[in-house]
């Protein structure tokens, strides 16, 4: 059976008309239209969107947002696209924690919500078998009334609600949303607080509660409420600015992975910000491409009906079924995309993690280091805290197991190294932060003058600007009687136009009586030269009469002498 599994049906939601949500007036800003559009063009170049089922966006129905969204909140993101002028939205964003709202918004924001919630529908129904909706605004900081941290609708909340609530025919009982965004999913935690449906996994830069969204909310000890207790898991790392795949991968083996198996999700939301990534400017840790792919691999080989029965009789059982199923896992997966603000760490963390959707990529999970000591007391906490929910987490850890082929010396070898790197680091960075105090110092000092120039500035300045008002009136002035002379030009042009058109108009009548006597002229010329024709014709005829006449009259007069002499012929 293995190896002869079928193709798996990967879709893969694009829609151009989620890039028209930006700054309203052009300003640069991380969660920018291209973030999506690297990942298509990414996905498109290597050819692997050609071998997904690519579908195009739709807007989410208020009803469905209203499931996780008050009616307050869905209208006034509706309510956006019909505000004529960008003032008007930006008073609205400046009342939110960072947001920036422009004509697309409103448009956008139903294209994410609704695309999550049209991959989520073809997964449930079995159309397809995973799917990535490669979406923006964000949504996993949204919460029920408010808009937040780059998010306007908890686009992944309004999927898996809508599955739960509208579409019990499509028997989603149980769903688990893992958040591996950088940031604590502030959003999808209070939404579904008290729900013991949807279990929902955050891991997140915490910093104390110093780090976005600031506050306690994604502490370890946020378990959830009521039925929902022990549905709300958070990892927070406390250590600043490195984690890596080590750490990731150490969360998932020994937290993720294990409540997985007992609570046997019907479905998996994955809020995949890929801000955690290496690169990233914001989050400041150091996942690979490669390591989103061994994570997002262990969630899909994990989850499995049969792999949860095999993990009921026995350890051996489920191993044995892993490893038959590693290649037609059936896992029924929907990524929706989140942060990640390194356009080239975002693309390419996007195309692993596709590759692995198409199992068109091996996993060997083999990491060159070790998690940090820091996430072993992480991992610790959270599953002393997690513990008495899930039973699968209440064994001391064994760390040692967990790289059985590495002899000790080595192991410690590398940890002697990595402790001297880090002492290294800690040392640079306590010079550098010496300096940096000193160079505080000196800024101080130099505050403090600019701050008594910026006085004498502005009294030299307050001078001028009277100056400057001086002229302007001045100007105005002349500039008054520069337009009262040049609406005068205006109308004397005016007035000359009219004129000319009716010199024109006269000139014209004109040229026609001109053409009349002319013609007229001609017409006389022809007659007198035909009356001269005939004049001429008569003298000669008078002429011609008046010589016959003669000749008739020769003959009279040689007739009267001939008859004396004819009669004497005769
Ligand atoms: C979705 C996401 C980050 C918000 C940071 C605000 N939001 N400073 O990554
Ligand atoms: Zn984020």
């Amino acid at each position: 059976m293995a190896g002869e599994s079928r193709k798996r049906k990967v879709g893969l939601l694009y829609d151009e008309r989620m890039c028209k949500h930006d700054t309203p007036d052009g300003d640069d800003h991380p969660e920018c239209p291209n973030r999506i559009k690297a990942i298509w063009e990414m996905l498109q170049r290597t050819g692997l969107a050609q071998r997904c089922v690519v579908l195009g966006g739709s807007k989410a129905e208020d009803k469905h947002l209203q499931l996780v969204h008050t009616k307050e909140h869905v209208n006034l993101v509706k309510s956006l696209s019909t505000k004529k002028k960008d003032s008007r939205r930006n008073k609205i964003a400046s009342k939110l924690d960072s947001i920036y709202l422009n004509g697309g918004s409103s448009e956008a924001a139903y294209l994410a919500a609704g695309s999550v919630v049209e991959v989520a529908e073809k997964v449930a129904e079995g159309e397809l078998d995973c799917g990535f909706a490669i979406v923006r605004p964000p949504g996993h900081h949204a919460e029920a009334d408010e808009a937040m941290g780059f998010c306007l609708f908890n686009n992944v909340a309004v999927a898996a609600s809508y599955l739960l609530n509208q579409r019990p025919d499509l028997g989603v009982k149980k769903i688990l949303i893992v958040d591996w965004d950088v940031h604590h999913g502030n959003g999808t935690q209070k939404m579904f607080w008290k729900d013991p449906r949807v279990l929902v996994f955050s891991v997140h830069r915490h910093d104390g509660g110093s780090f976005y969204p600031t506050g306690d909310d994604g502490d370890y000890d946020k378990v959830g409420e009521g039925a929902g207790e022990g549905f709300n898991i958070n990892v927070p790392w406390e250590q600043g600015r490195r984690c890596g795949d080590e750490d990731y991968i150490a969360v998932w083996d020994h937290i993720l992975i294990p409540v997985t198996k007992e609570f046997n999700p019907d479905l998996i939301f994955l809020s995949a910000g890929f801000d955690a990534a290496i690169g990233d400017p914001r989050g400041g840790c150091f996942v690979t491409p490669y390591g989103y792919s061994v994570m997002l691999k262990k969630v899909c080989v994990v989850f499995s009906v049969l792999i949860g029965l095999a993990w009921f009789f026995s350890p051996e059982l489920l191993q044995y079924v892993i490893s038959q199923l590693m290649e037609f896992a059936q896992g029924k997966i929907v990524m929706a995309l989140e942060g990640g603000y390194n356009l080239g760490s975002v693309a390419k963390s996007s195309l692993a993690c596709v590759q692995v959707l198409l199992e068109e990529k091996q996993i060997q999970d083999s990491f060159e280091e070790y998690p940090y000591e820091s996430t072993c007391r992480v991992i610790e906490a959270v599953r002393k805290r997690l513990c008495a929910y899930w039973p699968s987490l209440a064994d001391e850890l064994p760390w040692e197991a967990k790289t059985p082929s590495s002899p000790r010396c080595i192991r410690e070898a590398k940890l002697t190294i990595l402790s001297i790197r880090y002492k290294k680091q800690a040392e640079s960075l306590r010079a550098s932060l010496e300096v940096a105090l000193e160079e505080k110092a000196a800024l101080q000092t130099k505050v403090v003058e600019l701050q008594g120039e910026k006085l004498r500035l502005q009294d030299k300045y307050a001078a001028e600007a009277k100056e400057a008002a001086e002229q302007l009136t001045q100007v105005s002035s002349e500039l008054r009687e520069a337009k009262i002379d040049l609406d005068f030009q205006r109308e004397l042009f005016k007035k000359a136009g009219e004129e000319k058109k009716l010199l024109e108009g006269r000139v014209l009548k004109l040229e026609a009586e001109l053409q009349q006597e002319a013609s007229d002229k001609l017409r006389l010329r022809i007659s007198r030269d035909r009356y001269a024709a005939e004049v001429k014709e008569a003298a000669e005829h008078l002429a011609k009469v008046r010589s016959e006449l003669r000749d008739v009259q020769i003959d009279l007069n040689l007739h009267r002498k001939l008859p004396k002499k004819a009669k004497k012929v005769m």
